[in-house]
C-alpha cells in the first residue's frame, strides 16, 4: 500500500491503571509493539510523539486502597512510582510517562466535558444505579459482579465481562453482588450525563466499514479499514450490530475528576471518559516542557494517530472515544488501532489477583542485563492476532538456540577471524566499504524494504524474524566462503567475504535498533567508536584501513538453574495465593492498666529507605523518619513487602522499645502490623498524609 509519509505522528500506549505492577502481558499487549514502532519512526526521521502514562483513576483504584488498606492516594504514588521507573529501566521510549491525576489532566479533561455539554453531546438521564446501603454508595461498574448475562460466567464486572469481552452494565449482572459489603445492592434513582452513541451509529459504521471518513478532511494516510487488524474490526463490528446504546459518561465516585457543573456534587466523570483525555493532557504537558504546539499532534489532518491497546480496549478506543472526539469537533481520529491480543503464561491466563504474572520490575531485578532478550522473546510470540504462550523452557530456548547460536555467533565468527586475519584492520580501498558479493547486496536491501513493510504494517515479529533471517544468512555465506581455509591461496577473494560480513553485522545494527536497542548499541560500540545509533537512510561509513574494536559477547547462554529458579517462583507465588495459611485468632492476652499502656510511647512515621537483610529471607532493615529523629528500625515483613513498595509509607511505630541488635544491624523501635487469619501482614497507616511524629495513644 503505497501512500505519502504523514506529517507527523501521535502514538499512544494504553495508560496502565496505578493499581498494580506491570508484567510481561502488559508490554507484549501494547508497550513493546508501540515502543519497536516509534523507535523505527525516529530512524526514519519523522516527527513523532510518544505519549503514556498512569491512569489514576476509577474504581479499580479505590478499590485496591480499600483492600490494601490505604487511601486511593498512596496507591497511585506506588505504583505510579514503580510503574514509570521499571518502564524507564526497561527501556520503553515514552516522549512522557504523564498521569491523571496531574492538575494539567484535570482542566483538560473538565474543558472537554464542557465542551461536549456545550455541543449537546449528552442526554440527562435519571436511572437506577445499584447502591449499597451498608457503605451508603452508588457502586460503578467494578465495584458489583455478577453472572454475566451473555455467556454465564461468573464474577463478570458492572462493565466488563473478562471470559466473553461482553461489555455491560451493572443492572444487566445476574445475581448482582457489591464488592464492598459483600451483599446484594439495591437500586435508587440517580442521574448521569449520558453519551447518546446510537446517534452515532451512522458514521461510525461508515468509518470503521468504508474505511474513508466523510465529513473531517481525511488524513493524510488514507484511514485504510483494511489495514485494521481483523479482530480489531470483527469486535467493532459486533458492537456496532448490536447497536450502539447510550452510556453514561458520569458516576456517583468520590474518586475522579469531578464534574465541572453545577448540582453535580459527588458525581465524576467516567474513567472511560478521562482516561482517553489522559493522551491529549499528557501531549499539552510535552508540549509545554518542548516548546511545542500540542494541537499540531490532535487537530492537524497531517497527523497520524494510532492508539496501541491490549483488546480488551478496543471499543472504548475504536468507537466511545472516536465519538466523543467527534462530538467535540476539531480533533482527529485514530487512523489505526493495532490492538493485540492476550499473553498467557505456563498454561494459564496472567493474572495479577491470583499473583500469577512475569512482574517486570522483578525480572529487571533478577535479570538486569537480559532487557534486550525479553524483548526478543515477546517480540519473537507476540500475539499480534491470536492470544500467545509465554513459558520459561521457550525464553531458554529462543536466548540460547536463536540470540546466541545464530546472531551472537556470527557476529562473533566474523570479529574472531578479522582480528585474527587483519588485526582488526577494515580491508579494502576508497573512502568506505561496499558489499563485494551482488547476491547478498540484494538480499541486504530486499530485508530493508520486506522489513518497513512489515513494521508500517505493525506486523513486528515477522520483521523480527527477517532480522534473524538475515543473520542466519550471514552464517551461511561466512561457512560457504570458508575464509578460514582460503586465506591462504585465495586472500584477496577471502578478505572480501570477511569484509562483506562485517558490512553485514553493520545492518543487523541499525534493523534491530527498533527491536533490540543495546544490543545494536553493542554492535556499532564493537565497529567503531563514532557510531551510537544508524538512522534507516543513512550511509554506513567504515573507512578502510580503520581499526575495529575487540569482540565481546553479545548474549550469555540462559543455564538450566536460572530458569528453574523463575519456574519455582512463579509456583511458589500462585502457591500463596491458592493455599492461604490458616490461622485461628490470635486469644486474648492478660489485663492491664491504663499506666502500663500509657508507658508506651507510639508515633507515626514516615518511611524514607528500605533495603533487605543480606542472608535474612523475613528482615528488611526501615529507615523512617519519626519526627523526633529519623532512625533504623529492623522489621520481619520481607516475605509480605518489597523494599521499593513501601517508601513513602506512613506506619505507626513504639519508638521507645529498647533497642537491639538483629542480625548486626541496631534496631531502635517497632513498627505495628496487623495479621490477618490467613498470616499476611498489613501496614497501620493513618488515612492521609499526617506529620511525622504525630502521637498515637
Ligand atoms: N487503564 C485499562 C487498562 O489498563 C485502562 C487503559 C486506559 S487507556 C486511555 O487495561
Ligand atoms: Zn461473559
Amino acid at each position: 500500500m503505497e501512500y505519502r509519509i504523514p506529517k507527523r505522528y501521535t502514538i499512544t500506549a494504553a495508560l496502565p491503571y496505578a493499581n498494580g505492577p506491570l508484567h510481561i502481558g502488559h508490554l507484549a499487549g501494547a508497550y513493546l509493539p508501540s515502543d519497536i514502532y516509534v523507535r523505527y519512526l525516529r530512524l526514519q526521521r519523522r516527527d513523532v510523539v510518544f505519549i503514556c502514562g498512569s491512569d489514576e483513576h476509577g474504581a479499580a483504584i479505590t478499590l485496591r486502597a480499600k483492600k490494601e488498606g490505604i487511601t486511593p492516594q498512596e496507591i497511585i504514588e506506588k505504583y505510579h512510582t514503580l510503574n514509570s521507573r521499571a518502564f524507564a529501566d526497561f527501556g520503553i521510549s515514552f516522549d512522557i510517562f504523564h498521569r491523571t491525576s496531574a492538575p494539567l489532566h484535570y482542566d483538560t479533561a473538565q474543558a472537554f466535558f464542557l465542551q461536549l455539554e456545550e455541543n449537546g453531546a449528552f442526554e440527562i438521564e435519571e436511572s437506577e444505579q445499584f447502591y449499597d446501603e451498608q457503605f451508603g454508595q452508588f457502586l460503578a461498574d467494578r465495584y458489583v459482579t455478577g453472572m454475566c448475562p451473555k455467556c454465564g460466567a461468573a464474577g463478570a464486572y458492572g462493565d466488563q465481562c473478562e471470559k466473553c469481552g461482553s461489555s455491560l452494565n451493572p443492572t444487566d449482572l445476574i445475581d448482582p453482588i457489591s464488592t464492598l459489603s459483600g451483599t446484594t445492592p439495591v437500586k435508587r434513582k440517580t442521574q448521569h450525563w449520558y453519551l447518546p452513541m446510537h446517534n452515532h451509529q451512522a458514521w461510525v459504521e461508515e468509518w470503521i466499514t468504508s474505511g474513508r471518513f466523510k465529513d473531517i478532511a481525511s488524513p493524510v494516510v488514507p484511514h485504510d479499514a483494511s489495514a485494521w487488524k481483523q479482530h480489531v474490526r470483527g469486535q467493532c463490528l459486533s458492537w456496532i450490530r448490536d447497536g450502539l446504546k447510550s452510556r453514561a459518561m458520569t458516576r456517583d465516585l468520590d474518586w475522579g475528576v469531578p464534574v465541572p457543573l453545577p448540582n453535580s456534587d459527588g458525581k465524576v466523570l467516567y474513567v472511560w471518559l478521562d482516561a482517553p483525555i489522559g493522551y491529549i493532557s499528557a501531549t499539552r504537558q510535552w508540549a509545554k516542557d518542548h516548546n511545542k504546539d500540542w494541537s499540531l499532534y490532535w487537530q492537524d489532518p497531517n497527523t497520524r494517530l494510532i492508539h496501541f491497546i491490549g483488546k480488551d480496549n478496543i471499543v472504548f478506543h475504536c468507537i466511545i472515544f472516536p465519538i466523543l472526539l467527534k462530538a467535540h469537533g476539531g480533533f482527529i481520529l485514530p487512523d489505526n488501532v493495532p490492538a493485540n491480543e492476550f499473553l498467557n503464561l505456563e498454561g494459564d491466563k496472567i493474572s495479577t489477583s491470583r499473583n500469577h504474572a512475569v512482574w517486570l520490575h522483578e525480572y529487571l531485578e533478577d535479570l538486569p542485563c537480559r532487557k534486550d532478550e525479553l524483548r526478543y522473546v515477546l517480540t519473537s510470540i507476540s500475539p499480534e492476532n491470536a492470544d500467545s504462550e509465554f513459558t520459561w523452557k521457550d525464553y531458554q530456548t529462543r536466548i540460547n538456540s536463536e540470540l546466541v547460536a545464530i546472531l551472537g555467533n556470527f557476529v562473533n565468527r566474523v570479529w574472531v577471524l578479522y582480528h585474527k586475519y587483519y588485526n582488526g584492520l577494515i580491508q579494502g580501498s576508497g573512502d568506505q566499504i561496499s558489499f563485494h558479493d551482488v547476491d547478498l547486496k540484494d538480499m541486504v536491501e530486499k530485508t530493508y524494504d520486506s522489513i518497513s513493510q512489515h513494521i508500517e504494517q505493525f506486523r513486528f515479529r515477522q520483521a523480527l524474524f527477517e532480522v534473524m533471517d538475515l543473520a542466519r544468512l550471514g552464517n551461511r555465506f561466512l561457512t560457504e566462503k570458508e575464509p578460514w581455509k582460503k586465506q591462504s591461496i585465495a586472500p584477496v577473494e577471502s578478505a572480501h567475504a570477511l569484509t562483506d560480513c562485517l558490512l553485514l553485522t553493520a545492518h543487523l545494527g541499525r534493523l534491530l535498533q527498533p527491536f533490540m536497542p543495546d544490543t545494536s548499541k553493542r554492535i556499532f560500540g564493537m565497529l567503531s567508536d563514532e557510531i551510537s545509533q544508524l538512522f534507516w537512510d543513512e550511509p554506513i561509513i567504515l573507512k578502510p584501513g580503520s581499526q575495529i574494536n575487540n569482540p565481546i559477547l553479545l548474549f550469555e547462554k540462559m543455564e538450566d538453574d536460572q530458569i528453574t529458579k523463575q519456574i519455582e517462583k512463579l509456583q511458589q507465588a500462585n502457591q500463596v495465593k491458592a493455599e492461604p495459611i490458616s490461622s485461628t485468632m490470635a486469644p486474648l492476652k492478660s489485663e492491664v492498666v491504663y499506666d502500663d499502656f500509657a508507658r508506651m510511647d507510639i508515633r507515626v512515621g514516615t518511611i524514607k529507605e528500605a533495603v533487605r537483610v543480606p542472608k535474612a529471607d523475613k528482615l528488611l532493615q526501615i529507615t523512617i523518619d519519626t519526627g523526633l529523629d529519623v532512625r533504623t528500625v529492623v522489621s520481619g515483613i520481607a516475605e509480605h513487602y518489597k523494599p521499593e513498595e513501601i517508601i513513602g509509607k506512613q506506619v505507626v511505630l513504639l519508638v521507645n522499645l529498647a533497642s537491639r541488635k538483629l542480625r548486626g544491624i541496631e534496631s531502635q523501635g517497632m513498627i505495628l502490623m496487623a495479621k490477618d487469619l490467613q498470616g499476611k501482614l498489613y501496614f497501620i497507616s493513618p488515612e492521609q498524609m499526617i506529620d511525622p511524629g504525630s502521637d498515637v495513644s
